[in-house]
């Protein structure tokens, strides 16, 4: 076996622990990652020949490759994702928790021997461009290829990262498919294990996950770090690490503003983060600083200021096309790894929601033929693409500036038929705080066909480390730092007439409401106080390219007394849920919403 340091690094916290996991899981080998495109390329060889990646038509996917995952292997399983603190209040309702002893013993039992057959990479990696006061160093240990090759295109991995570390601190995330192999057994095409934990200990800052190959599971510094740990990091610190994609938006006189927004899982994030405004709509571009995550500290200036601790994107496929993200469809033409699409018979990629018909043949996600009247979809729903920040056709020019954006706008969203207006702005940061913390989507139809808001929180409930109550209390605690605070809005893409159509165009439309937000932080355009917050009539938005009436407005604006009402009534189910802890700012918001709608009129009306 090779040595645990090889010469990389004089860092002997690092050393002792390869050395301690190489003794717990025996490897047969042991291997530094360098962050090299030789390696990369070496890498994905490999997996070409273990028959795990296939090689895309080179013609029309240069450096492309494809991987199918086991079926059993294809999501995050938040049901077996536990945050283990000593004391089950400090994980919440929001969190699976076992006690951290007994995790430990579970945990050292599934990890003996279960790298055997295999070869451990070490993959040290920066979240956040390297040296940034705002990032941190984790190091991966993980005896999956298609890991070590995704981490380098998703991170900014290698010796860099170790060369930053130095002697310092890092996050020890620990990796494993689960699948040993004895002497001369031969391996599947895709090794994982049904039994899968997904396991944070919030005490020494470390990861340990069991089971899958797959996406958030194993690819460690994506949500388990940069969200769940360092959400823990960030309240103890005093910063914000937040499941929000970040945008820059310069208008036509040249002011540029940053903003942040949070969506549930599955809401159009990468799309918004890559938006190119409609035809007919001169003037302002959009640019990608982050589609997933932001980490956001004080600067010197007053400001908060945030980066994209990722340097890539793990993108949701089906679904996108020219239409919804043309600029992915850019960026996906070359140097991706495609996770569970499906093959067309030249060797190119296709899912369902890519432009053009489907072809007569394909083969699936699963690796079975495939026709169009087969009624099987071709393309798993959580296929995805992983692909370099750099191939992104919007990218931010600051993408990878060390000192972050200035952050001047957070914006919050969900997927609502009803009630919730297009836009709205908070009156003040208590009452954005709370808005943000009462988001969420629609779940199924409920019994009464009333359709139920299952709320997700800042699109943090599977994500945030600790107990969300006291998530609030962080949030609200910034009021009293001596900083500029953005904004904060909420906004609603998903409203449906009687008919159950979608009224709002969305897409790159959405630029309409962009630039509103823009304008009130610059101070430019005016709003109307409504019941739920500030609000822009008709007149306020910018209509140049697209038909859409006063009328249409009212169907997305309007809010009925009764809808209010019901909306601040069902919020105490969630506040409920972390009875005894809830800063009490979180209920006075709420009443305070009851009370105004008992004298609002029975419908209020935004359109003049
Ligand atoms: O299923 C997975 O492992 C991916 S989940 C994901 C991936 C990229 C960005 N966001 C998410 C999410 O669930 O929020
Ligand atoms: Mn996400």
């Amino acid at each position: 076996m090779a040595q645990a340091s090889n010469g990389k690094t004089t860092n002997q916290k690092l050393i002792a622990w390869v050395e301690e996991v190489a003794a717990l899981t025996k490897p047969d080998d042991i291997y530094w990652c360098d962050g090299s495109q030789e390696e990369y390329d070496r890498l994905c060889g490999e997996m070409v020949e273990s028959g795990m990646m296939i090689p895309l038509n080179q013609e029309l996917r240069p450096g492309c490759f494809l991987a199918r995952s086991d079926p059993n292997d294809v999501a995050r399983v938040e049901n077996r994702t536990f945050v283990c603190w000593d004391d089950p209040e400090d994980a919440g309702p929001n969190n699976n928790w076992i006690a951290p002893d007994e995790m430990r013993e579970t945990m050292n039992g599934l990890f003996d021997g279960c790298m055997r057959g295999r070869t451990m990479y070490v993959v040290p990696f920066s979240m956040g461009p390297m040296g940034s006061h705002i990032a941190h160093i984790g190091v991966q240990l993980s005896d999956s290829p298609y890991v070590a090759a995704s981490m380098k295109i998703m991170t900014r991995m290698g010796q860099a990262a170790l060369d930053v570390l130095g002697d310092g601190d890092f996050v020890p995330c620990l990796h494993s498919v689960g699948a040993p192999l004895e002497p001369g057994q031969e391996d599947v095409v895709w090794p994982c294990n049904d039994t899968k934990y997904i396991v944070h200990y919030p005490q020494d800052r470390s990861i340990w996950s069991y089971g899958s190959g797959y996406g958030g599971n194993a690819l460690l510094g994506k949500k388990c770090f940069s969200l769940r740990i360092a959400s823990i990091m960030a309240k103890e610190e005093g910063w914000l690490a937040e499941h929000m994609l970040i945008l820059g938006l310069t208008s036509p006189k040249g002011e540029k503003t940053y903003i942040a927004a949070a969506f549930p899982s599955a809401c159009g994030k990468t799309n918004l983060a890559m938006l190119i405004p409609p035809e007919g709509y001169e003037g302002w571009t959009v640019s990608t600083v982050g589609d997933d995550i932001a980490w956001i500290k004080p600067g010197d200036d007053g400001k908060l200021h945030a980066i994209n601790p990722e340097a890539g994107y793990f993108g949701v496929v089906p679904g996108t096309s020219t239409k919804t993200n043309p600029n992915a469809m850019k960026m996906i033409t070359r140097d991706t790894i495609f996770t569970n699409v499906a093959l067309t018979d030249d060797g190119d990629v296709w899912w369902e929601g890519k432009d053009g018909d489907a072809p007569d043949h394909l083969i699936d996600w699963q690796g079975n033929d495939w026709t169009p009247d087969c009624g099987r979809l071709a393309a798993h729903a959580n296929a995805r693409f992983t692909v370099a920040a750099i191939n992104c056709p919007s990218l931010d020019p600051a993408w990878d500036d060390p000192a972050g954006v200035p952050i001047d706008a957070f914006v919050f969203g969900g997927r609502l038929s009803s009630t919730f207006p297009l836009v709205y702005e908070a009156k003040d940061w208590e009452h954005g705080v709370y808005m943000a913390a009462t988001m969420g989507s629609e779940a199924t139809a409920a019994a009464d066909n009333q359709a139920a808001i299952r709320r997700d929180p800042m699109a943090m409930l599977p994500f945030c480390g600790y107990n969300m109550a006291d998530y609030f209390t962080h949030w609200l605690g910034f009021a009293d730092k001596n900083i500029q605070l953005p904004k904060i809005f909420r906004v609603n893409w998903f409203r449906k007439d009687d008919a159950g159509k979608f009224i709002w165009p969305g897409f790159g439309e959405n630029m309409r409401v962009l630039e509103w937000v823009c304008e009130r932080v610059q101070g430019n355009v005016d709003s109307v106080e409504g019941p739920l917050g500030n609000m822009p009539r008709y007149q306020d938005l910018n209509w140049s390219g697209l038909e859409f009436s006063s009328d249409d407005f009212g169907g997305i604006m309007d809010l009925a007394r009764e809808d209010g009402s019901n909306e601040a009534n069902s919020q105490k189910e969630l506040f409920d849920s972390f009875a005894g802890r809830l800063p009490d700012e979180m209920e006075a918001q709420r009443q305070a919403l009851l009370s105004d709608m008992e004298s609002a009129p029975e419908v209020w009306r935004a359109a003049s």
